[in-house]
């Protein structure tokens, strides 16, 4: 029987609970990475979604089968690797074991997926920075609304650059970037920086 071979993203949870359960139970395996970003991510290319029509990590290729979803793989591999028991044999603790299982696999998880931040950062960021740029078209001067400093421009500061974080692409908005760059320009605004506060990590902290 050839080597298991297993489809997984270094800091995926889901893999990284297989690559545990499969050290635990001592099975030597092929790693394949599966760059979750790159080239608009690995996932979605066909030859992987033949693997994963979720097109997710991780994959495990084992006994000649191809298994999906972390779990049902952890579970495959505890009732064909009996050595090292990840579910106990008593069903009340095994239940126990299930629920806290899925209370991180359901529960938690999904939530972090890729997939589903993208979505946030896109509902989040993206749509109301569009119909901020929208209204400055009409409102803006030298800053948000006219020419002096308002609360519309203290509030825009952060944001841009939890935008800017997030690598929304700013050129899209040309009108709040022209009125960034006059705000950039302000004491209160540099002496407000989160990159020169107290408290900034002196790796982070701007020289
Ligand atoms: N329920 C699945 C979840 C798998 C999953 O969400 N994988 C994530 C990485 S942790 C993924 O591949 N995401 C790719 C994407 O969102 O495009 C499992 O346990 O295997």
């Amino acid at each position: 029987m050839s080597k298991p071979v297993l489809y997984s993203y270094f800091r995926s949870s889901s893999a990284w609970r297989v690559r545990i359960a499969l050290a635990y139970k001592g099975i030597d395996y092929e790693y394949r990475p599966v760059h979750l970003v790159k080239d608009g991510g690995q996932q979605n290319m066909e030859e992987y979604m033949i693997l994963n029509p979720m097109a997710q990590v991780p994959t495990l290729i084992i006994d000649g089968i191809t298994l999906t979803q972390s779990v049902p793989i952890i579970e495959y591999l505890d009732e064909t690797r009996p050595q090292n028991k990840l579910l106990p044999e008593d069903p009340a603790q095994r239940a126990k074991v299930r629920a806290i299982a899925e209370m991180i696999n359901s529960g938690i998880q999904p939530l972090q997926n890729l997939r589903v931040l993208n979505k946030l950062l896109i509902l989040y960021t993206y749509l109301p920075l569009l119909a901020i740029e929208k209204v400055l078209q009409h409102t803006a001067g030298r800053f948000c609304v006219g020419d002096q400093l308002t609360l519309a421009d203290v509030c825009l500061i952060p944001q841009i650059y939890g935008a800017n974080r997030f690598k929304v692409d700013m050129s899209e908005f040309p009108t709040i970037c022209k009125v960034n760059e006059e705000l950039e320009k302000m004491d209160a605004v540099k002496a407000a920086d989160a990159f020169i506060q107290p408290d900034c990590p002196e790796e982070l902290r701007k020289k």
